[in-house]
C-alpha cells in the first residue's frame, strides 16, 4: 500500500470518526434532555451534563494522543537527519517555475531552470526551495490529482523539501498560494523515472 493510499483512507476514517462523534454527542444531548424529568430542578440538570461533558472530555483527549501517536509513524515525511541522494532547486518566479537537478550556485533571479525536470523514482531527493518574488506555494501533484507533498516557496529563504516518488509519472508543480494575476498557469512539470 503506498503512502497516499495510506493517507486517503486515513482521511476517510478520519471523517467518518468525526461524523461518529458528532452523532455521540447529539445523541448524550438528546438523551439528557429526554432523561431530565420536569420536577429534575436545573442545577441538578446542569450537573449532569457537566460530569458527561467531563468524561466525554478525558475520553476524547485519550482517543485522540493514542491516535497521534499511532498516526506519526505514518507521515510520508522521511526522518529529519535523511541523507538525500539527489539535490532539486526550485525557484518560484512570477508566474512560472525554475527547476534544475542540483545544488543552486547563483542567486534566485540570475538562477536558470526549466519548467520541467526529470528525477529518478525511489531515491530521497532533496528540494531546496525559494522565490525570485513574492510568496509562492510549490505543490506537487500526481496525475491522478492528489496531493504528494508542499512547501512555501518564500523570497530570500531556502525552504527544504524531502520527498521519495515510489511511482515513476508524470507529476505536476502547482503554485499554492495565489502570486498574482496568472497564478493559476504556474503550472511545471516532474518526470519521475
Ligand atoms: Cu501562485
Amino acid at each position: 500500500m503506498s503512502s497516499i493510499t495510506i493517507l486517503m483512507t486515513l482521511q476517510n476514517l478520519a471523517g467518518v470518526l468525526t461524523l461518529a462523534g458528532a452523532i455521540i454527542v447529539v445523541a448524550v444531548v438528546i438523551f439528557v434532555i429526554s432523561s431530565t424529568s420536569k420536577e429534575e430542578d436545573k442545577d441538578a440538570a446542569k450537573h449532569k451534563v457537566y460530569s458527561v461533558r467531563t468524561r466525554y472530555f478525558f475520553g476524547l483527549c485519550l482517543v485522540l494522543i493514542v491516535g497521534l501517536f499511532i498516526s506519526l509513524r505514518l507521515l510520508p515525511y522521511p526522518r529529519a537527519n535523511a541523507v538525500a541522494d539527489e539535490t532539486v532547486s526550485i525557484v518560484g518566479v512570477q508566474w512560472f517555475w525554475k527547476m534544475a537537478n542540483g545544488e543552486r550556485t547563483t542567486g534566485p533571479l540570475e538562477f536558470v531552470g526549466s519548467n520541467e525536470v526529470t528525477v529518478p523514482a525511489k531515491k530521497n531527493l532533496k528540494f531546496v526551495v525559494t522565490s525570485a518574488d513574492v510568496n509562492h506555494s510549490f505543490g506537487i501533484y500526481n496525475s491522478k490529482g492528489v496531493l504528494v507533498t508542499q512547501t512555501q516557496a518564500m523570497p530570500q529563504y531556502n525552504n527544504v523539501l524531502y520527498h521519495q516518488f515510489d511511482e515513476p509519472g508524470e507529476y505536476y508543480v502547482v503554485c499554492m498560494e495565489y502570486c498574482g494575476q496568472t497564478h493559476s498557469y504556474m503550472v511545471g512539470k516532474i518526470h519521475v523515472q
